[in-house]
């Protein structure tokens, strides 16, 4: 077994573990980030698509903003539509001028990676079998397996950046570990398609056949969204039957004017809300979907991650440059406040715009009242405006 050390050593290599590796590397501190996958596996995946601007500002911060600021669109507002029409949330005038940034979460990753590699870090590729060790100890350590070699990692602190069926989450013993979690009775059939996108900015649509989102990922890349039952298989829905959809769920001038063509992605994604806590134990961290989950509806799954990143990653400095813990020992109760910030918004935004089966009448009355009170208050509307561009870290 081979037997190395480092400071900081994280498991996962998406946007959470890429990040805090990036950032602290920049400071002098040294960190090693152990993926299960290929780089190109992570790429592969096709998720979020909007940053909030505490987000970006962290991209700028870890020297990864560049291509996110040539490339990326800064967005003022977004649309919801319902009953036929469509009503405009200005995001910027309702909180004083912030927006968010619409940049793919594969290009965040790309971006980042490109930053690891350009700085010499170290990403251990399909580093298999990846258990913790010693967490309550002072000298916690990682083992792995790479090409049929077993491994040994030591350092001060373990971040569990796993993601959701990750083993960082499970290292917590049960009687310490508390979950909570709602599972949402339909999934997002999701689309990726070379077109034009119908809109210049986001449509969130409320409609009685179901909620449906119009995004994008540049000018000649749309990302659509319809809600279908959790019992649905994607082999069951042709691209025609997709935009047909689609269509039948936009007011009647966007859909006129919505370009479709072939799917390059077309996948199903379940949805649920789910928080685990505490993201800390001894020298483990859980940071991102490994400690949180939420329905997309808000946008808030990546930026949630960002947000636990900002925490540790001011936490490990002050750790390591000042001589000062305050950061760490009270990560896991501020990363949470903000947590379950998001995990309301999200549940929040879902329960206004999809139709749920077993929904009464009365309930959908209530929907529409919720979306009519939106659109004649300007209290309500900042409500959603500063939820939507993220509160402030
Ligand atoms: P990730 O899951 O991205 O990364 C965890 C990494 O850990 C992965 O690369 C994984 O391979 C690795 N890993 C797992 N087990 C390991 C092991 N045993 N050893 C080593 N490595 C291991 N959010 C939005 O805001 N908007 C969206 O539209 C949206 N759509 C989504 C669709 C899907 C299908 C999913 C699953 C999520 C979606 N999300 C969305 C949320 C998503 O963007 C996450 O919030 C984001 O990926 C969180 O990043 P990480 O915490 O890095 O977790
Ligand atoms: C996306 O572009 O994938 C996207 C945008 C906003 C959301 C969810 C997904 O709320």
């Amino acid at each position: 077994m081979s037997i190395t050390t480092t400071q900081v050593a994280i498991i996962g290599g998406g946007p959470s573990g890429l990040l805090l590796s990036q950032l602290l590397h920049r400071r002098g501190i040294e960190t090693v980030v152990f993926e299960k996958h290929t780089r190109d596996y992570v790429l592969g995946r096709i998720r979020a698509g909007v940053l909030e601007h505490g987000f970006a500002d962290l991209m700028r911060e870890a020297g990864c903003g560049e291509r996110m600021d040539a490339e990326g669109e800064i967005h003022e507002g977004i649309y919801i539509a319902h009953q036929g029409r469509m009503d405009r949330v200005d995001l910027a005038k309702h909180t004083g001028g912030d927006t968010v940034v619409v940049y793919g979460q594969t290009e965040v990753t790309r971006d980042l990676y490109q930053a690891r590699a350009d700085m010499g870090g170290v990403v251990v590729h399909q580093a298999e079998d990846v258990a913790l060790h010693d967490l309550k100890s002072t000298t916690p350590y990682l083992t792995y397996s790479k090409d049929g070699t077993s491994h040994r990692v030591n350092c001060d602190y373990i971040i569990g950046a796993d993601g959701f069926h990750g083993p960082s989450r499970k290292a917590i013993p049960s009687d310490v570990l508390r979950e909570y979690e709602k599972v949402y009775p339909f999934g997002w059939l999701g689309v990726l398609s070379e077109t034009k996108p119908v809109s210049p900015e986001l449509i969130y649509a409320r409609h009685d056949r179901g909620f449906a989102l119009c995004s994008m990922r540049s000018q000649v890349l749309s990302r659509y969204y319809i809600q279908v039952p959790i019992t649905d298989n994607v082999d069951g829905w042709s691209d025609d039957a997709f935009w047909a959809e689609l269509k039948s769920r936009l007011p009647a001038d966007v859909a006129a004017g919505l370009e479709t063509g072939p799917s390059i992605e077309k996948s199903i994604a379940p949805l649920r809300s789910f928080v685990a806590e505490p993201m800390r134990y001894g020298n483990l961290f859980l940071a991102g979907d490994a400690a949180h989950i939420v329905p997309p509806t808000g946008a808030k799954g990546l930026n949630s991650a960002a947000s636990d990143i900002y925490y540790l990653y001011h936490g490990l400095l002050d750790h390591y440059l000042k001589d000062d813990d305050a950061g760490l020992e009270g990560y896991s109760e501020t990363a949470l406040a903000r947590v379950w910030k998001a995990q309301r918004f999200s549940w929040w935004m879902t329960n206004l715009l999809h139709r749920f089966p077993d929904s009464a009448e009365v309930d959908r009355r209530f929907q529409q009242t919720d979306l009519d009170y939106l659109f004649s208050s300007d209290a309500a509307l900042a409500s959603l405006a500063e939820n939507y561009v993220g509160l402030p870290y």
